[in-house]
């Protein structure tokens, strides 16, 4: 390959189960049909810029590790002309369909906004190139609004309304990036949109602040024709203490005060989920209920440290009961499954890079495998239809339509004061058919 950085490395692909090296998909066979519908459709794979090619493998107590040759001194617009070589050469070593970048992991900042700017559109030229030689495509886009200093009480939800127009016009070019490339999606992921303490900060004020970000957004999507879904990255706290798009629940309390419902979906990412205290197929289920679901960031958390550890997702259980989640909803339309996650700090080689991307993608594979045999099976779904059978009888549909009041309930039961009988929840059966399929 033309960059050198993944010589020796041969391009990846199916090799099937009884492989013995590890260096090969296992499971992820693009091709094969489950439930209709190849697997590469199903799971839309994307890799993420700012993990693969821009982290440079510090921690709170250490720098990088990595010393890839594109973050080396020098000219930083080279530097970002040869992290895209290496990018497109990831991409198709691993044969993947998408990627995604925030506009700052693709280009450097220059001295004004203008010259910014002008760095993202020329990196954006040459992806457009790539991407029509290389059929990679665009899963989706989004603005860095969190790293450099003028962020740090915020972007939208600044007080300093100098700000909430700088990120305005940052959105807007990245907006206006994603739409020419012909993104799936645009992500908004409020990383400082939030606070650290309230003895400073106007809550009331910031939360109109963020809705009339988001509403300005939404009429840019509509005016430029962008076709693609607008989607919001829930996560409770890190980099504030507390982030206004805590969770999904909170996510879609915040769109309904707004008048956004119809107009933005959720982005959900496992760790995020983790960190508000739920599981991911908690928050999966729950946009789905409220039809706000959009897309996956895939990763793990560590479940002692309580970080956004980010690391690569390989728990074939737990994915198992989250694509479970993302078919009953009926899959994805524009979203996907994006790799939010890095390999670890002493990961240091090219090979690394690749091998977290093959073993997360088979361990993803195997969870939408087992997914879907879940729902073939059907005896699970059967399960739940039954314990709620007794609503489609229609003396009872006729209270959930608003036909009933409390009084006609109240008669209903003292005509027989019958005592209801309990029936048993079965989880433990439950739980053992899961582990039939994993
Ligand atoms: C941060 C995070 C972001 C978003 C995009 O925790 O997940 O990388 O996915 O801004
Ligand atoms: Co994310």
């Amino acid at each position: 390959m033309a960059t050198g950085f993944f010589d020796g490395l041969e391009p990846v692909r199916f090799v099937g189960p009884d492989a013995k090296d590890p260096y090969g998909y296992r499971f992820y066979d693009k091709d094969r049909v489950v439930l209709g519908k190849r697997m590469e459709d199903h799971l839309r794979l994307a890799i993420c810029y700012w993990h693969s090619f821009c982290w440079p493998g510090g921690d709170p107590f250490g720098g990088d590790t990595f010393q890839r040759k594109w973050m080396a001194a020098g000219d930083p617009m080279e530097q970002a002309r040869l992290k895209a070589d290496v990018a497109f050469e990831m991409f198709q070593l691993l044969d993947m369909p998408f990627f995604t970048f925030h506009d700052r992991d693709i280009a450097p900042e220059g001295a004004t906004l203008a010259e910014s700017n002008a760095n993202v559109n020329a990196i954006a030229d040459i992806f457009e190139k790539k991407m029509a030689e290389t059929g990679v495509k665009l899963l989706w886009g989004t603005a860095n609004l969190f790293s450099n200093r003028r962020f740090m009480s915020g972007a939208a939800t600044n007080p300093d309304p100098e700000i909430f127009a700088y990120s305005a016009a940052q959105v807007k070019n990245a907006m206006d990036v994603t739409k020419r490339l012909g993104g799936a999606n645009y992500v908004l992921w409020g990383g400082r949109e939030g606070y650290e303490t309230l003895l400073n900060t106007d809550l009331k004020r910031e939360l109109d602040q963020l809705g009339r970000f988001l509403s300005m957004v939404v009429e840019y999507k509509h005016k430029t024709g962008f076709k693609g879904t607008i989607l919001i990255e829930p996560k409770p706290q890190e980099p504030t203490k507390h982030q206004y798009d805590y969770d999904v629940a909170t996510v879609f309390g915040f769109l309904k005060a707004y008048g956004l419902e119809n107009e933005v979906k959720v982005n959900i990412e496992q760790g995020h989920a983790i960190l508000a205290g739920h599981s991911f197929e908690h928050e999966l289920a729950l946009a789905n209920a409220l039809g706000i679901f959009g897309s996956v960031d895939m990763n793990r958390n560590d479940y002692q440290s309580g970080w956004d550890t980010d690391q690569f997702a390989m728990n074939v259980p737990e994915l198992a009961l989250a694509y479970y989640e993302i078919l009953k909803g009926g899959g994805f339309t524009t979203g996907g499954t994006n790799f939010d996650s890095k390999i670890r700090r002493q990961s240091i080689d090219a090979a690394d890079l690749i091998q977290g991307h093959i073993g997360s993608a088979d361990a993803i594979a195997r969870g939408l495998l087992a997914a879907a045999a879940m729902i073939e099976d059907g005896r699970l779904g059967g399960f739940v239809e039954d314990r709620y059978a007794g609503w489609s009888k229609p003396e009872n549909a006729a209270i959930l339509k608003g036909d009933v009041s409390l009084e006609a309930l109240a008669d209903r039961v003292h005509a027989t004061d019958l005592e209801p009988q309990p029936k048993s929840g079965r989880q433990e059966y439950l739980e053992s058919l899961v582990n039939l399929f994993v």
